[in-house]
């Protein structure tokens, strides 16, 4: 199987992680790519959009969200995503939430980067408030010892925060943190840190 990804991309980072969690990492071959120059991605996702699995029968998956299912189904299925049962829905949700913080930060990304007098505040404005009430969420939100689907993409997330100084997440939230400062000494977050 080969991963197209990109060493920056939170998503991708997602299923980085995920198949280290697995133990697929010796499976999968990864192949760096720029979504944004490189035209060859597009023959492959319509989207031209990292993370995208090719299979080893060559089919094409993506996004994060389906290739960290398609790997924990190939890895013996239910051991990042609960099978059914309320842990699916809530691990689902968490992912989501995770996703969304990704989704809201690489728009104020790109925002920052265009000329001080092309930025739209108010679209900068709404996306830091939807980073910082999901941060919110996960304060109040006990974590518990389990790392799955939900931990490993609010995990990645949080990385990118970092990454990209996007604004100081663990300011008064205390138990996020301390979270975070355990989960990425794993090997899997360790292997995976962004790099540009
Ligand atoms: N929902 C997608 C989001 C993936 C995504 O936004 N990837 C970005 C990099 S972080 C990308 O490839 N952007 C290129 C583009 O939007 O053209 C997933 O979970 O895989």
């Amino acid at each position: 199987m080969q991963l197209l990804y990109s060493p920056t991309s939170p998503f991708a980072r997602k299923v980085r992680v995920a198949m280290i969690e697995l133990g697929l990492e010796d499976r999968i071959q990864l192949a760096a790519v720029d979504p944004w120059t490189d035209e060859t991605l597009r023959g492959q996702n319509p989207l031209s959009k990292v993370p995208t699995l090719v299979t080893g029968d060559g089919e094409i998956i993506f996004d994060s969200r389906v290739i960290c299912e398609y790997l924990d189904e190939i890895a013996g299925g239910g051991r990042l995503f609960p099978a059914t049962g309320p842990d699916r829905w809530r691990a689902l949700t968490a992912q989501a939430l995770a996703d969304g913080i990704g989704d809201a930060a690489v728009r104020v990304v790109a925002q920052e980067k265009r000329p001080a007098a092309e930025q739209h505040a108010d679209q900068i404005a709404r996306q830091r408030a939807a980073i910082l009430a999901a941060l919110d969420s996960l304060e109040d939100d006990a974590f518990d010892g389990r790392f799955g689907i939900g931990q490993i993409a609010v995990a990645a997330q949080l990385g990118y925060l970092d990454f990209r100084k996007v604004l100081d997440w663990r300011e008064n939230r205390p138990i996020l943190t301390e979270w975070y400062e355990r989960v990425r000494r794993r090997p899997s977050m360790k292997a995976s840190e962004p790099v540009e």
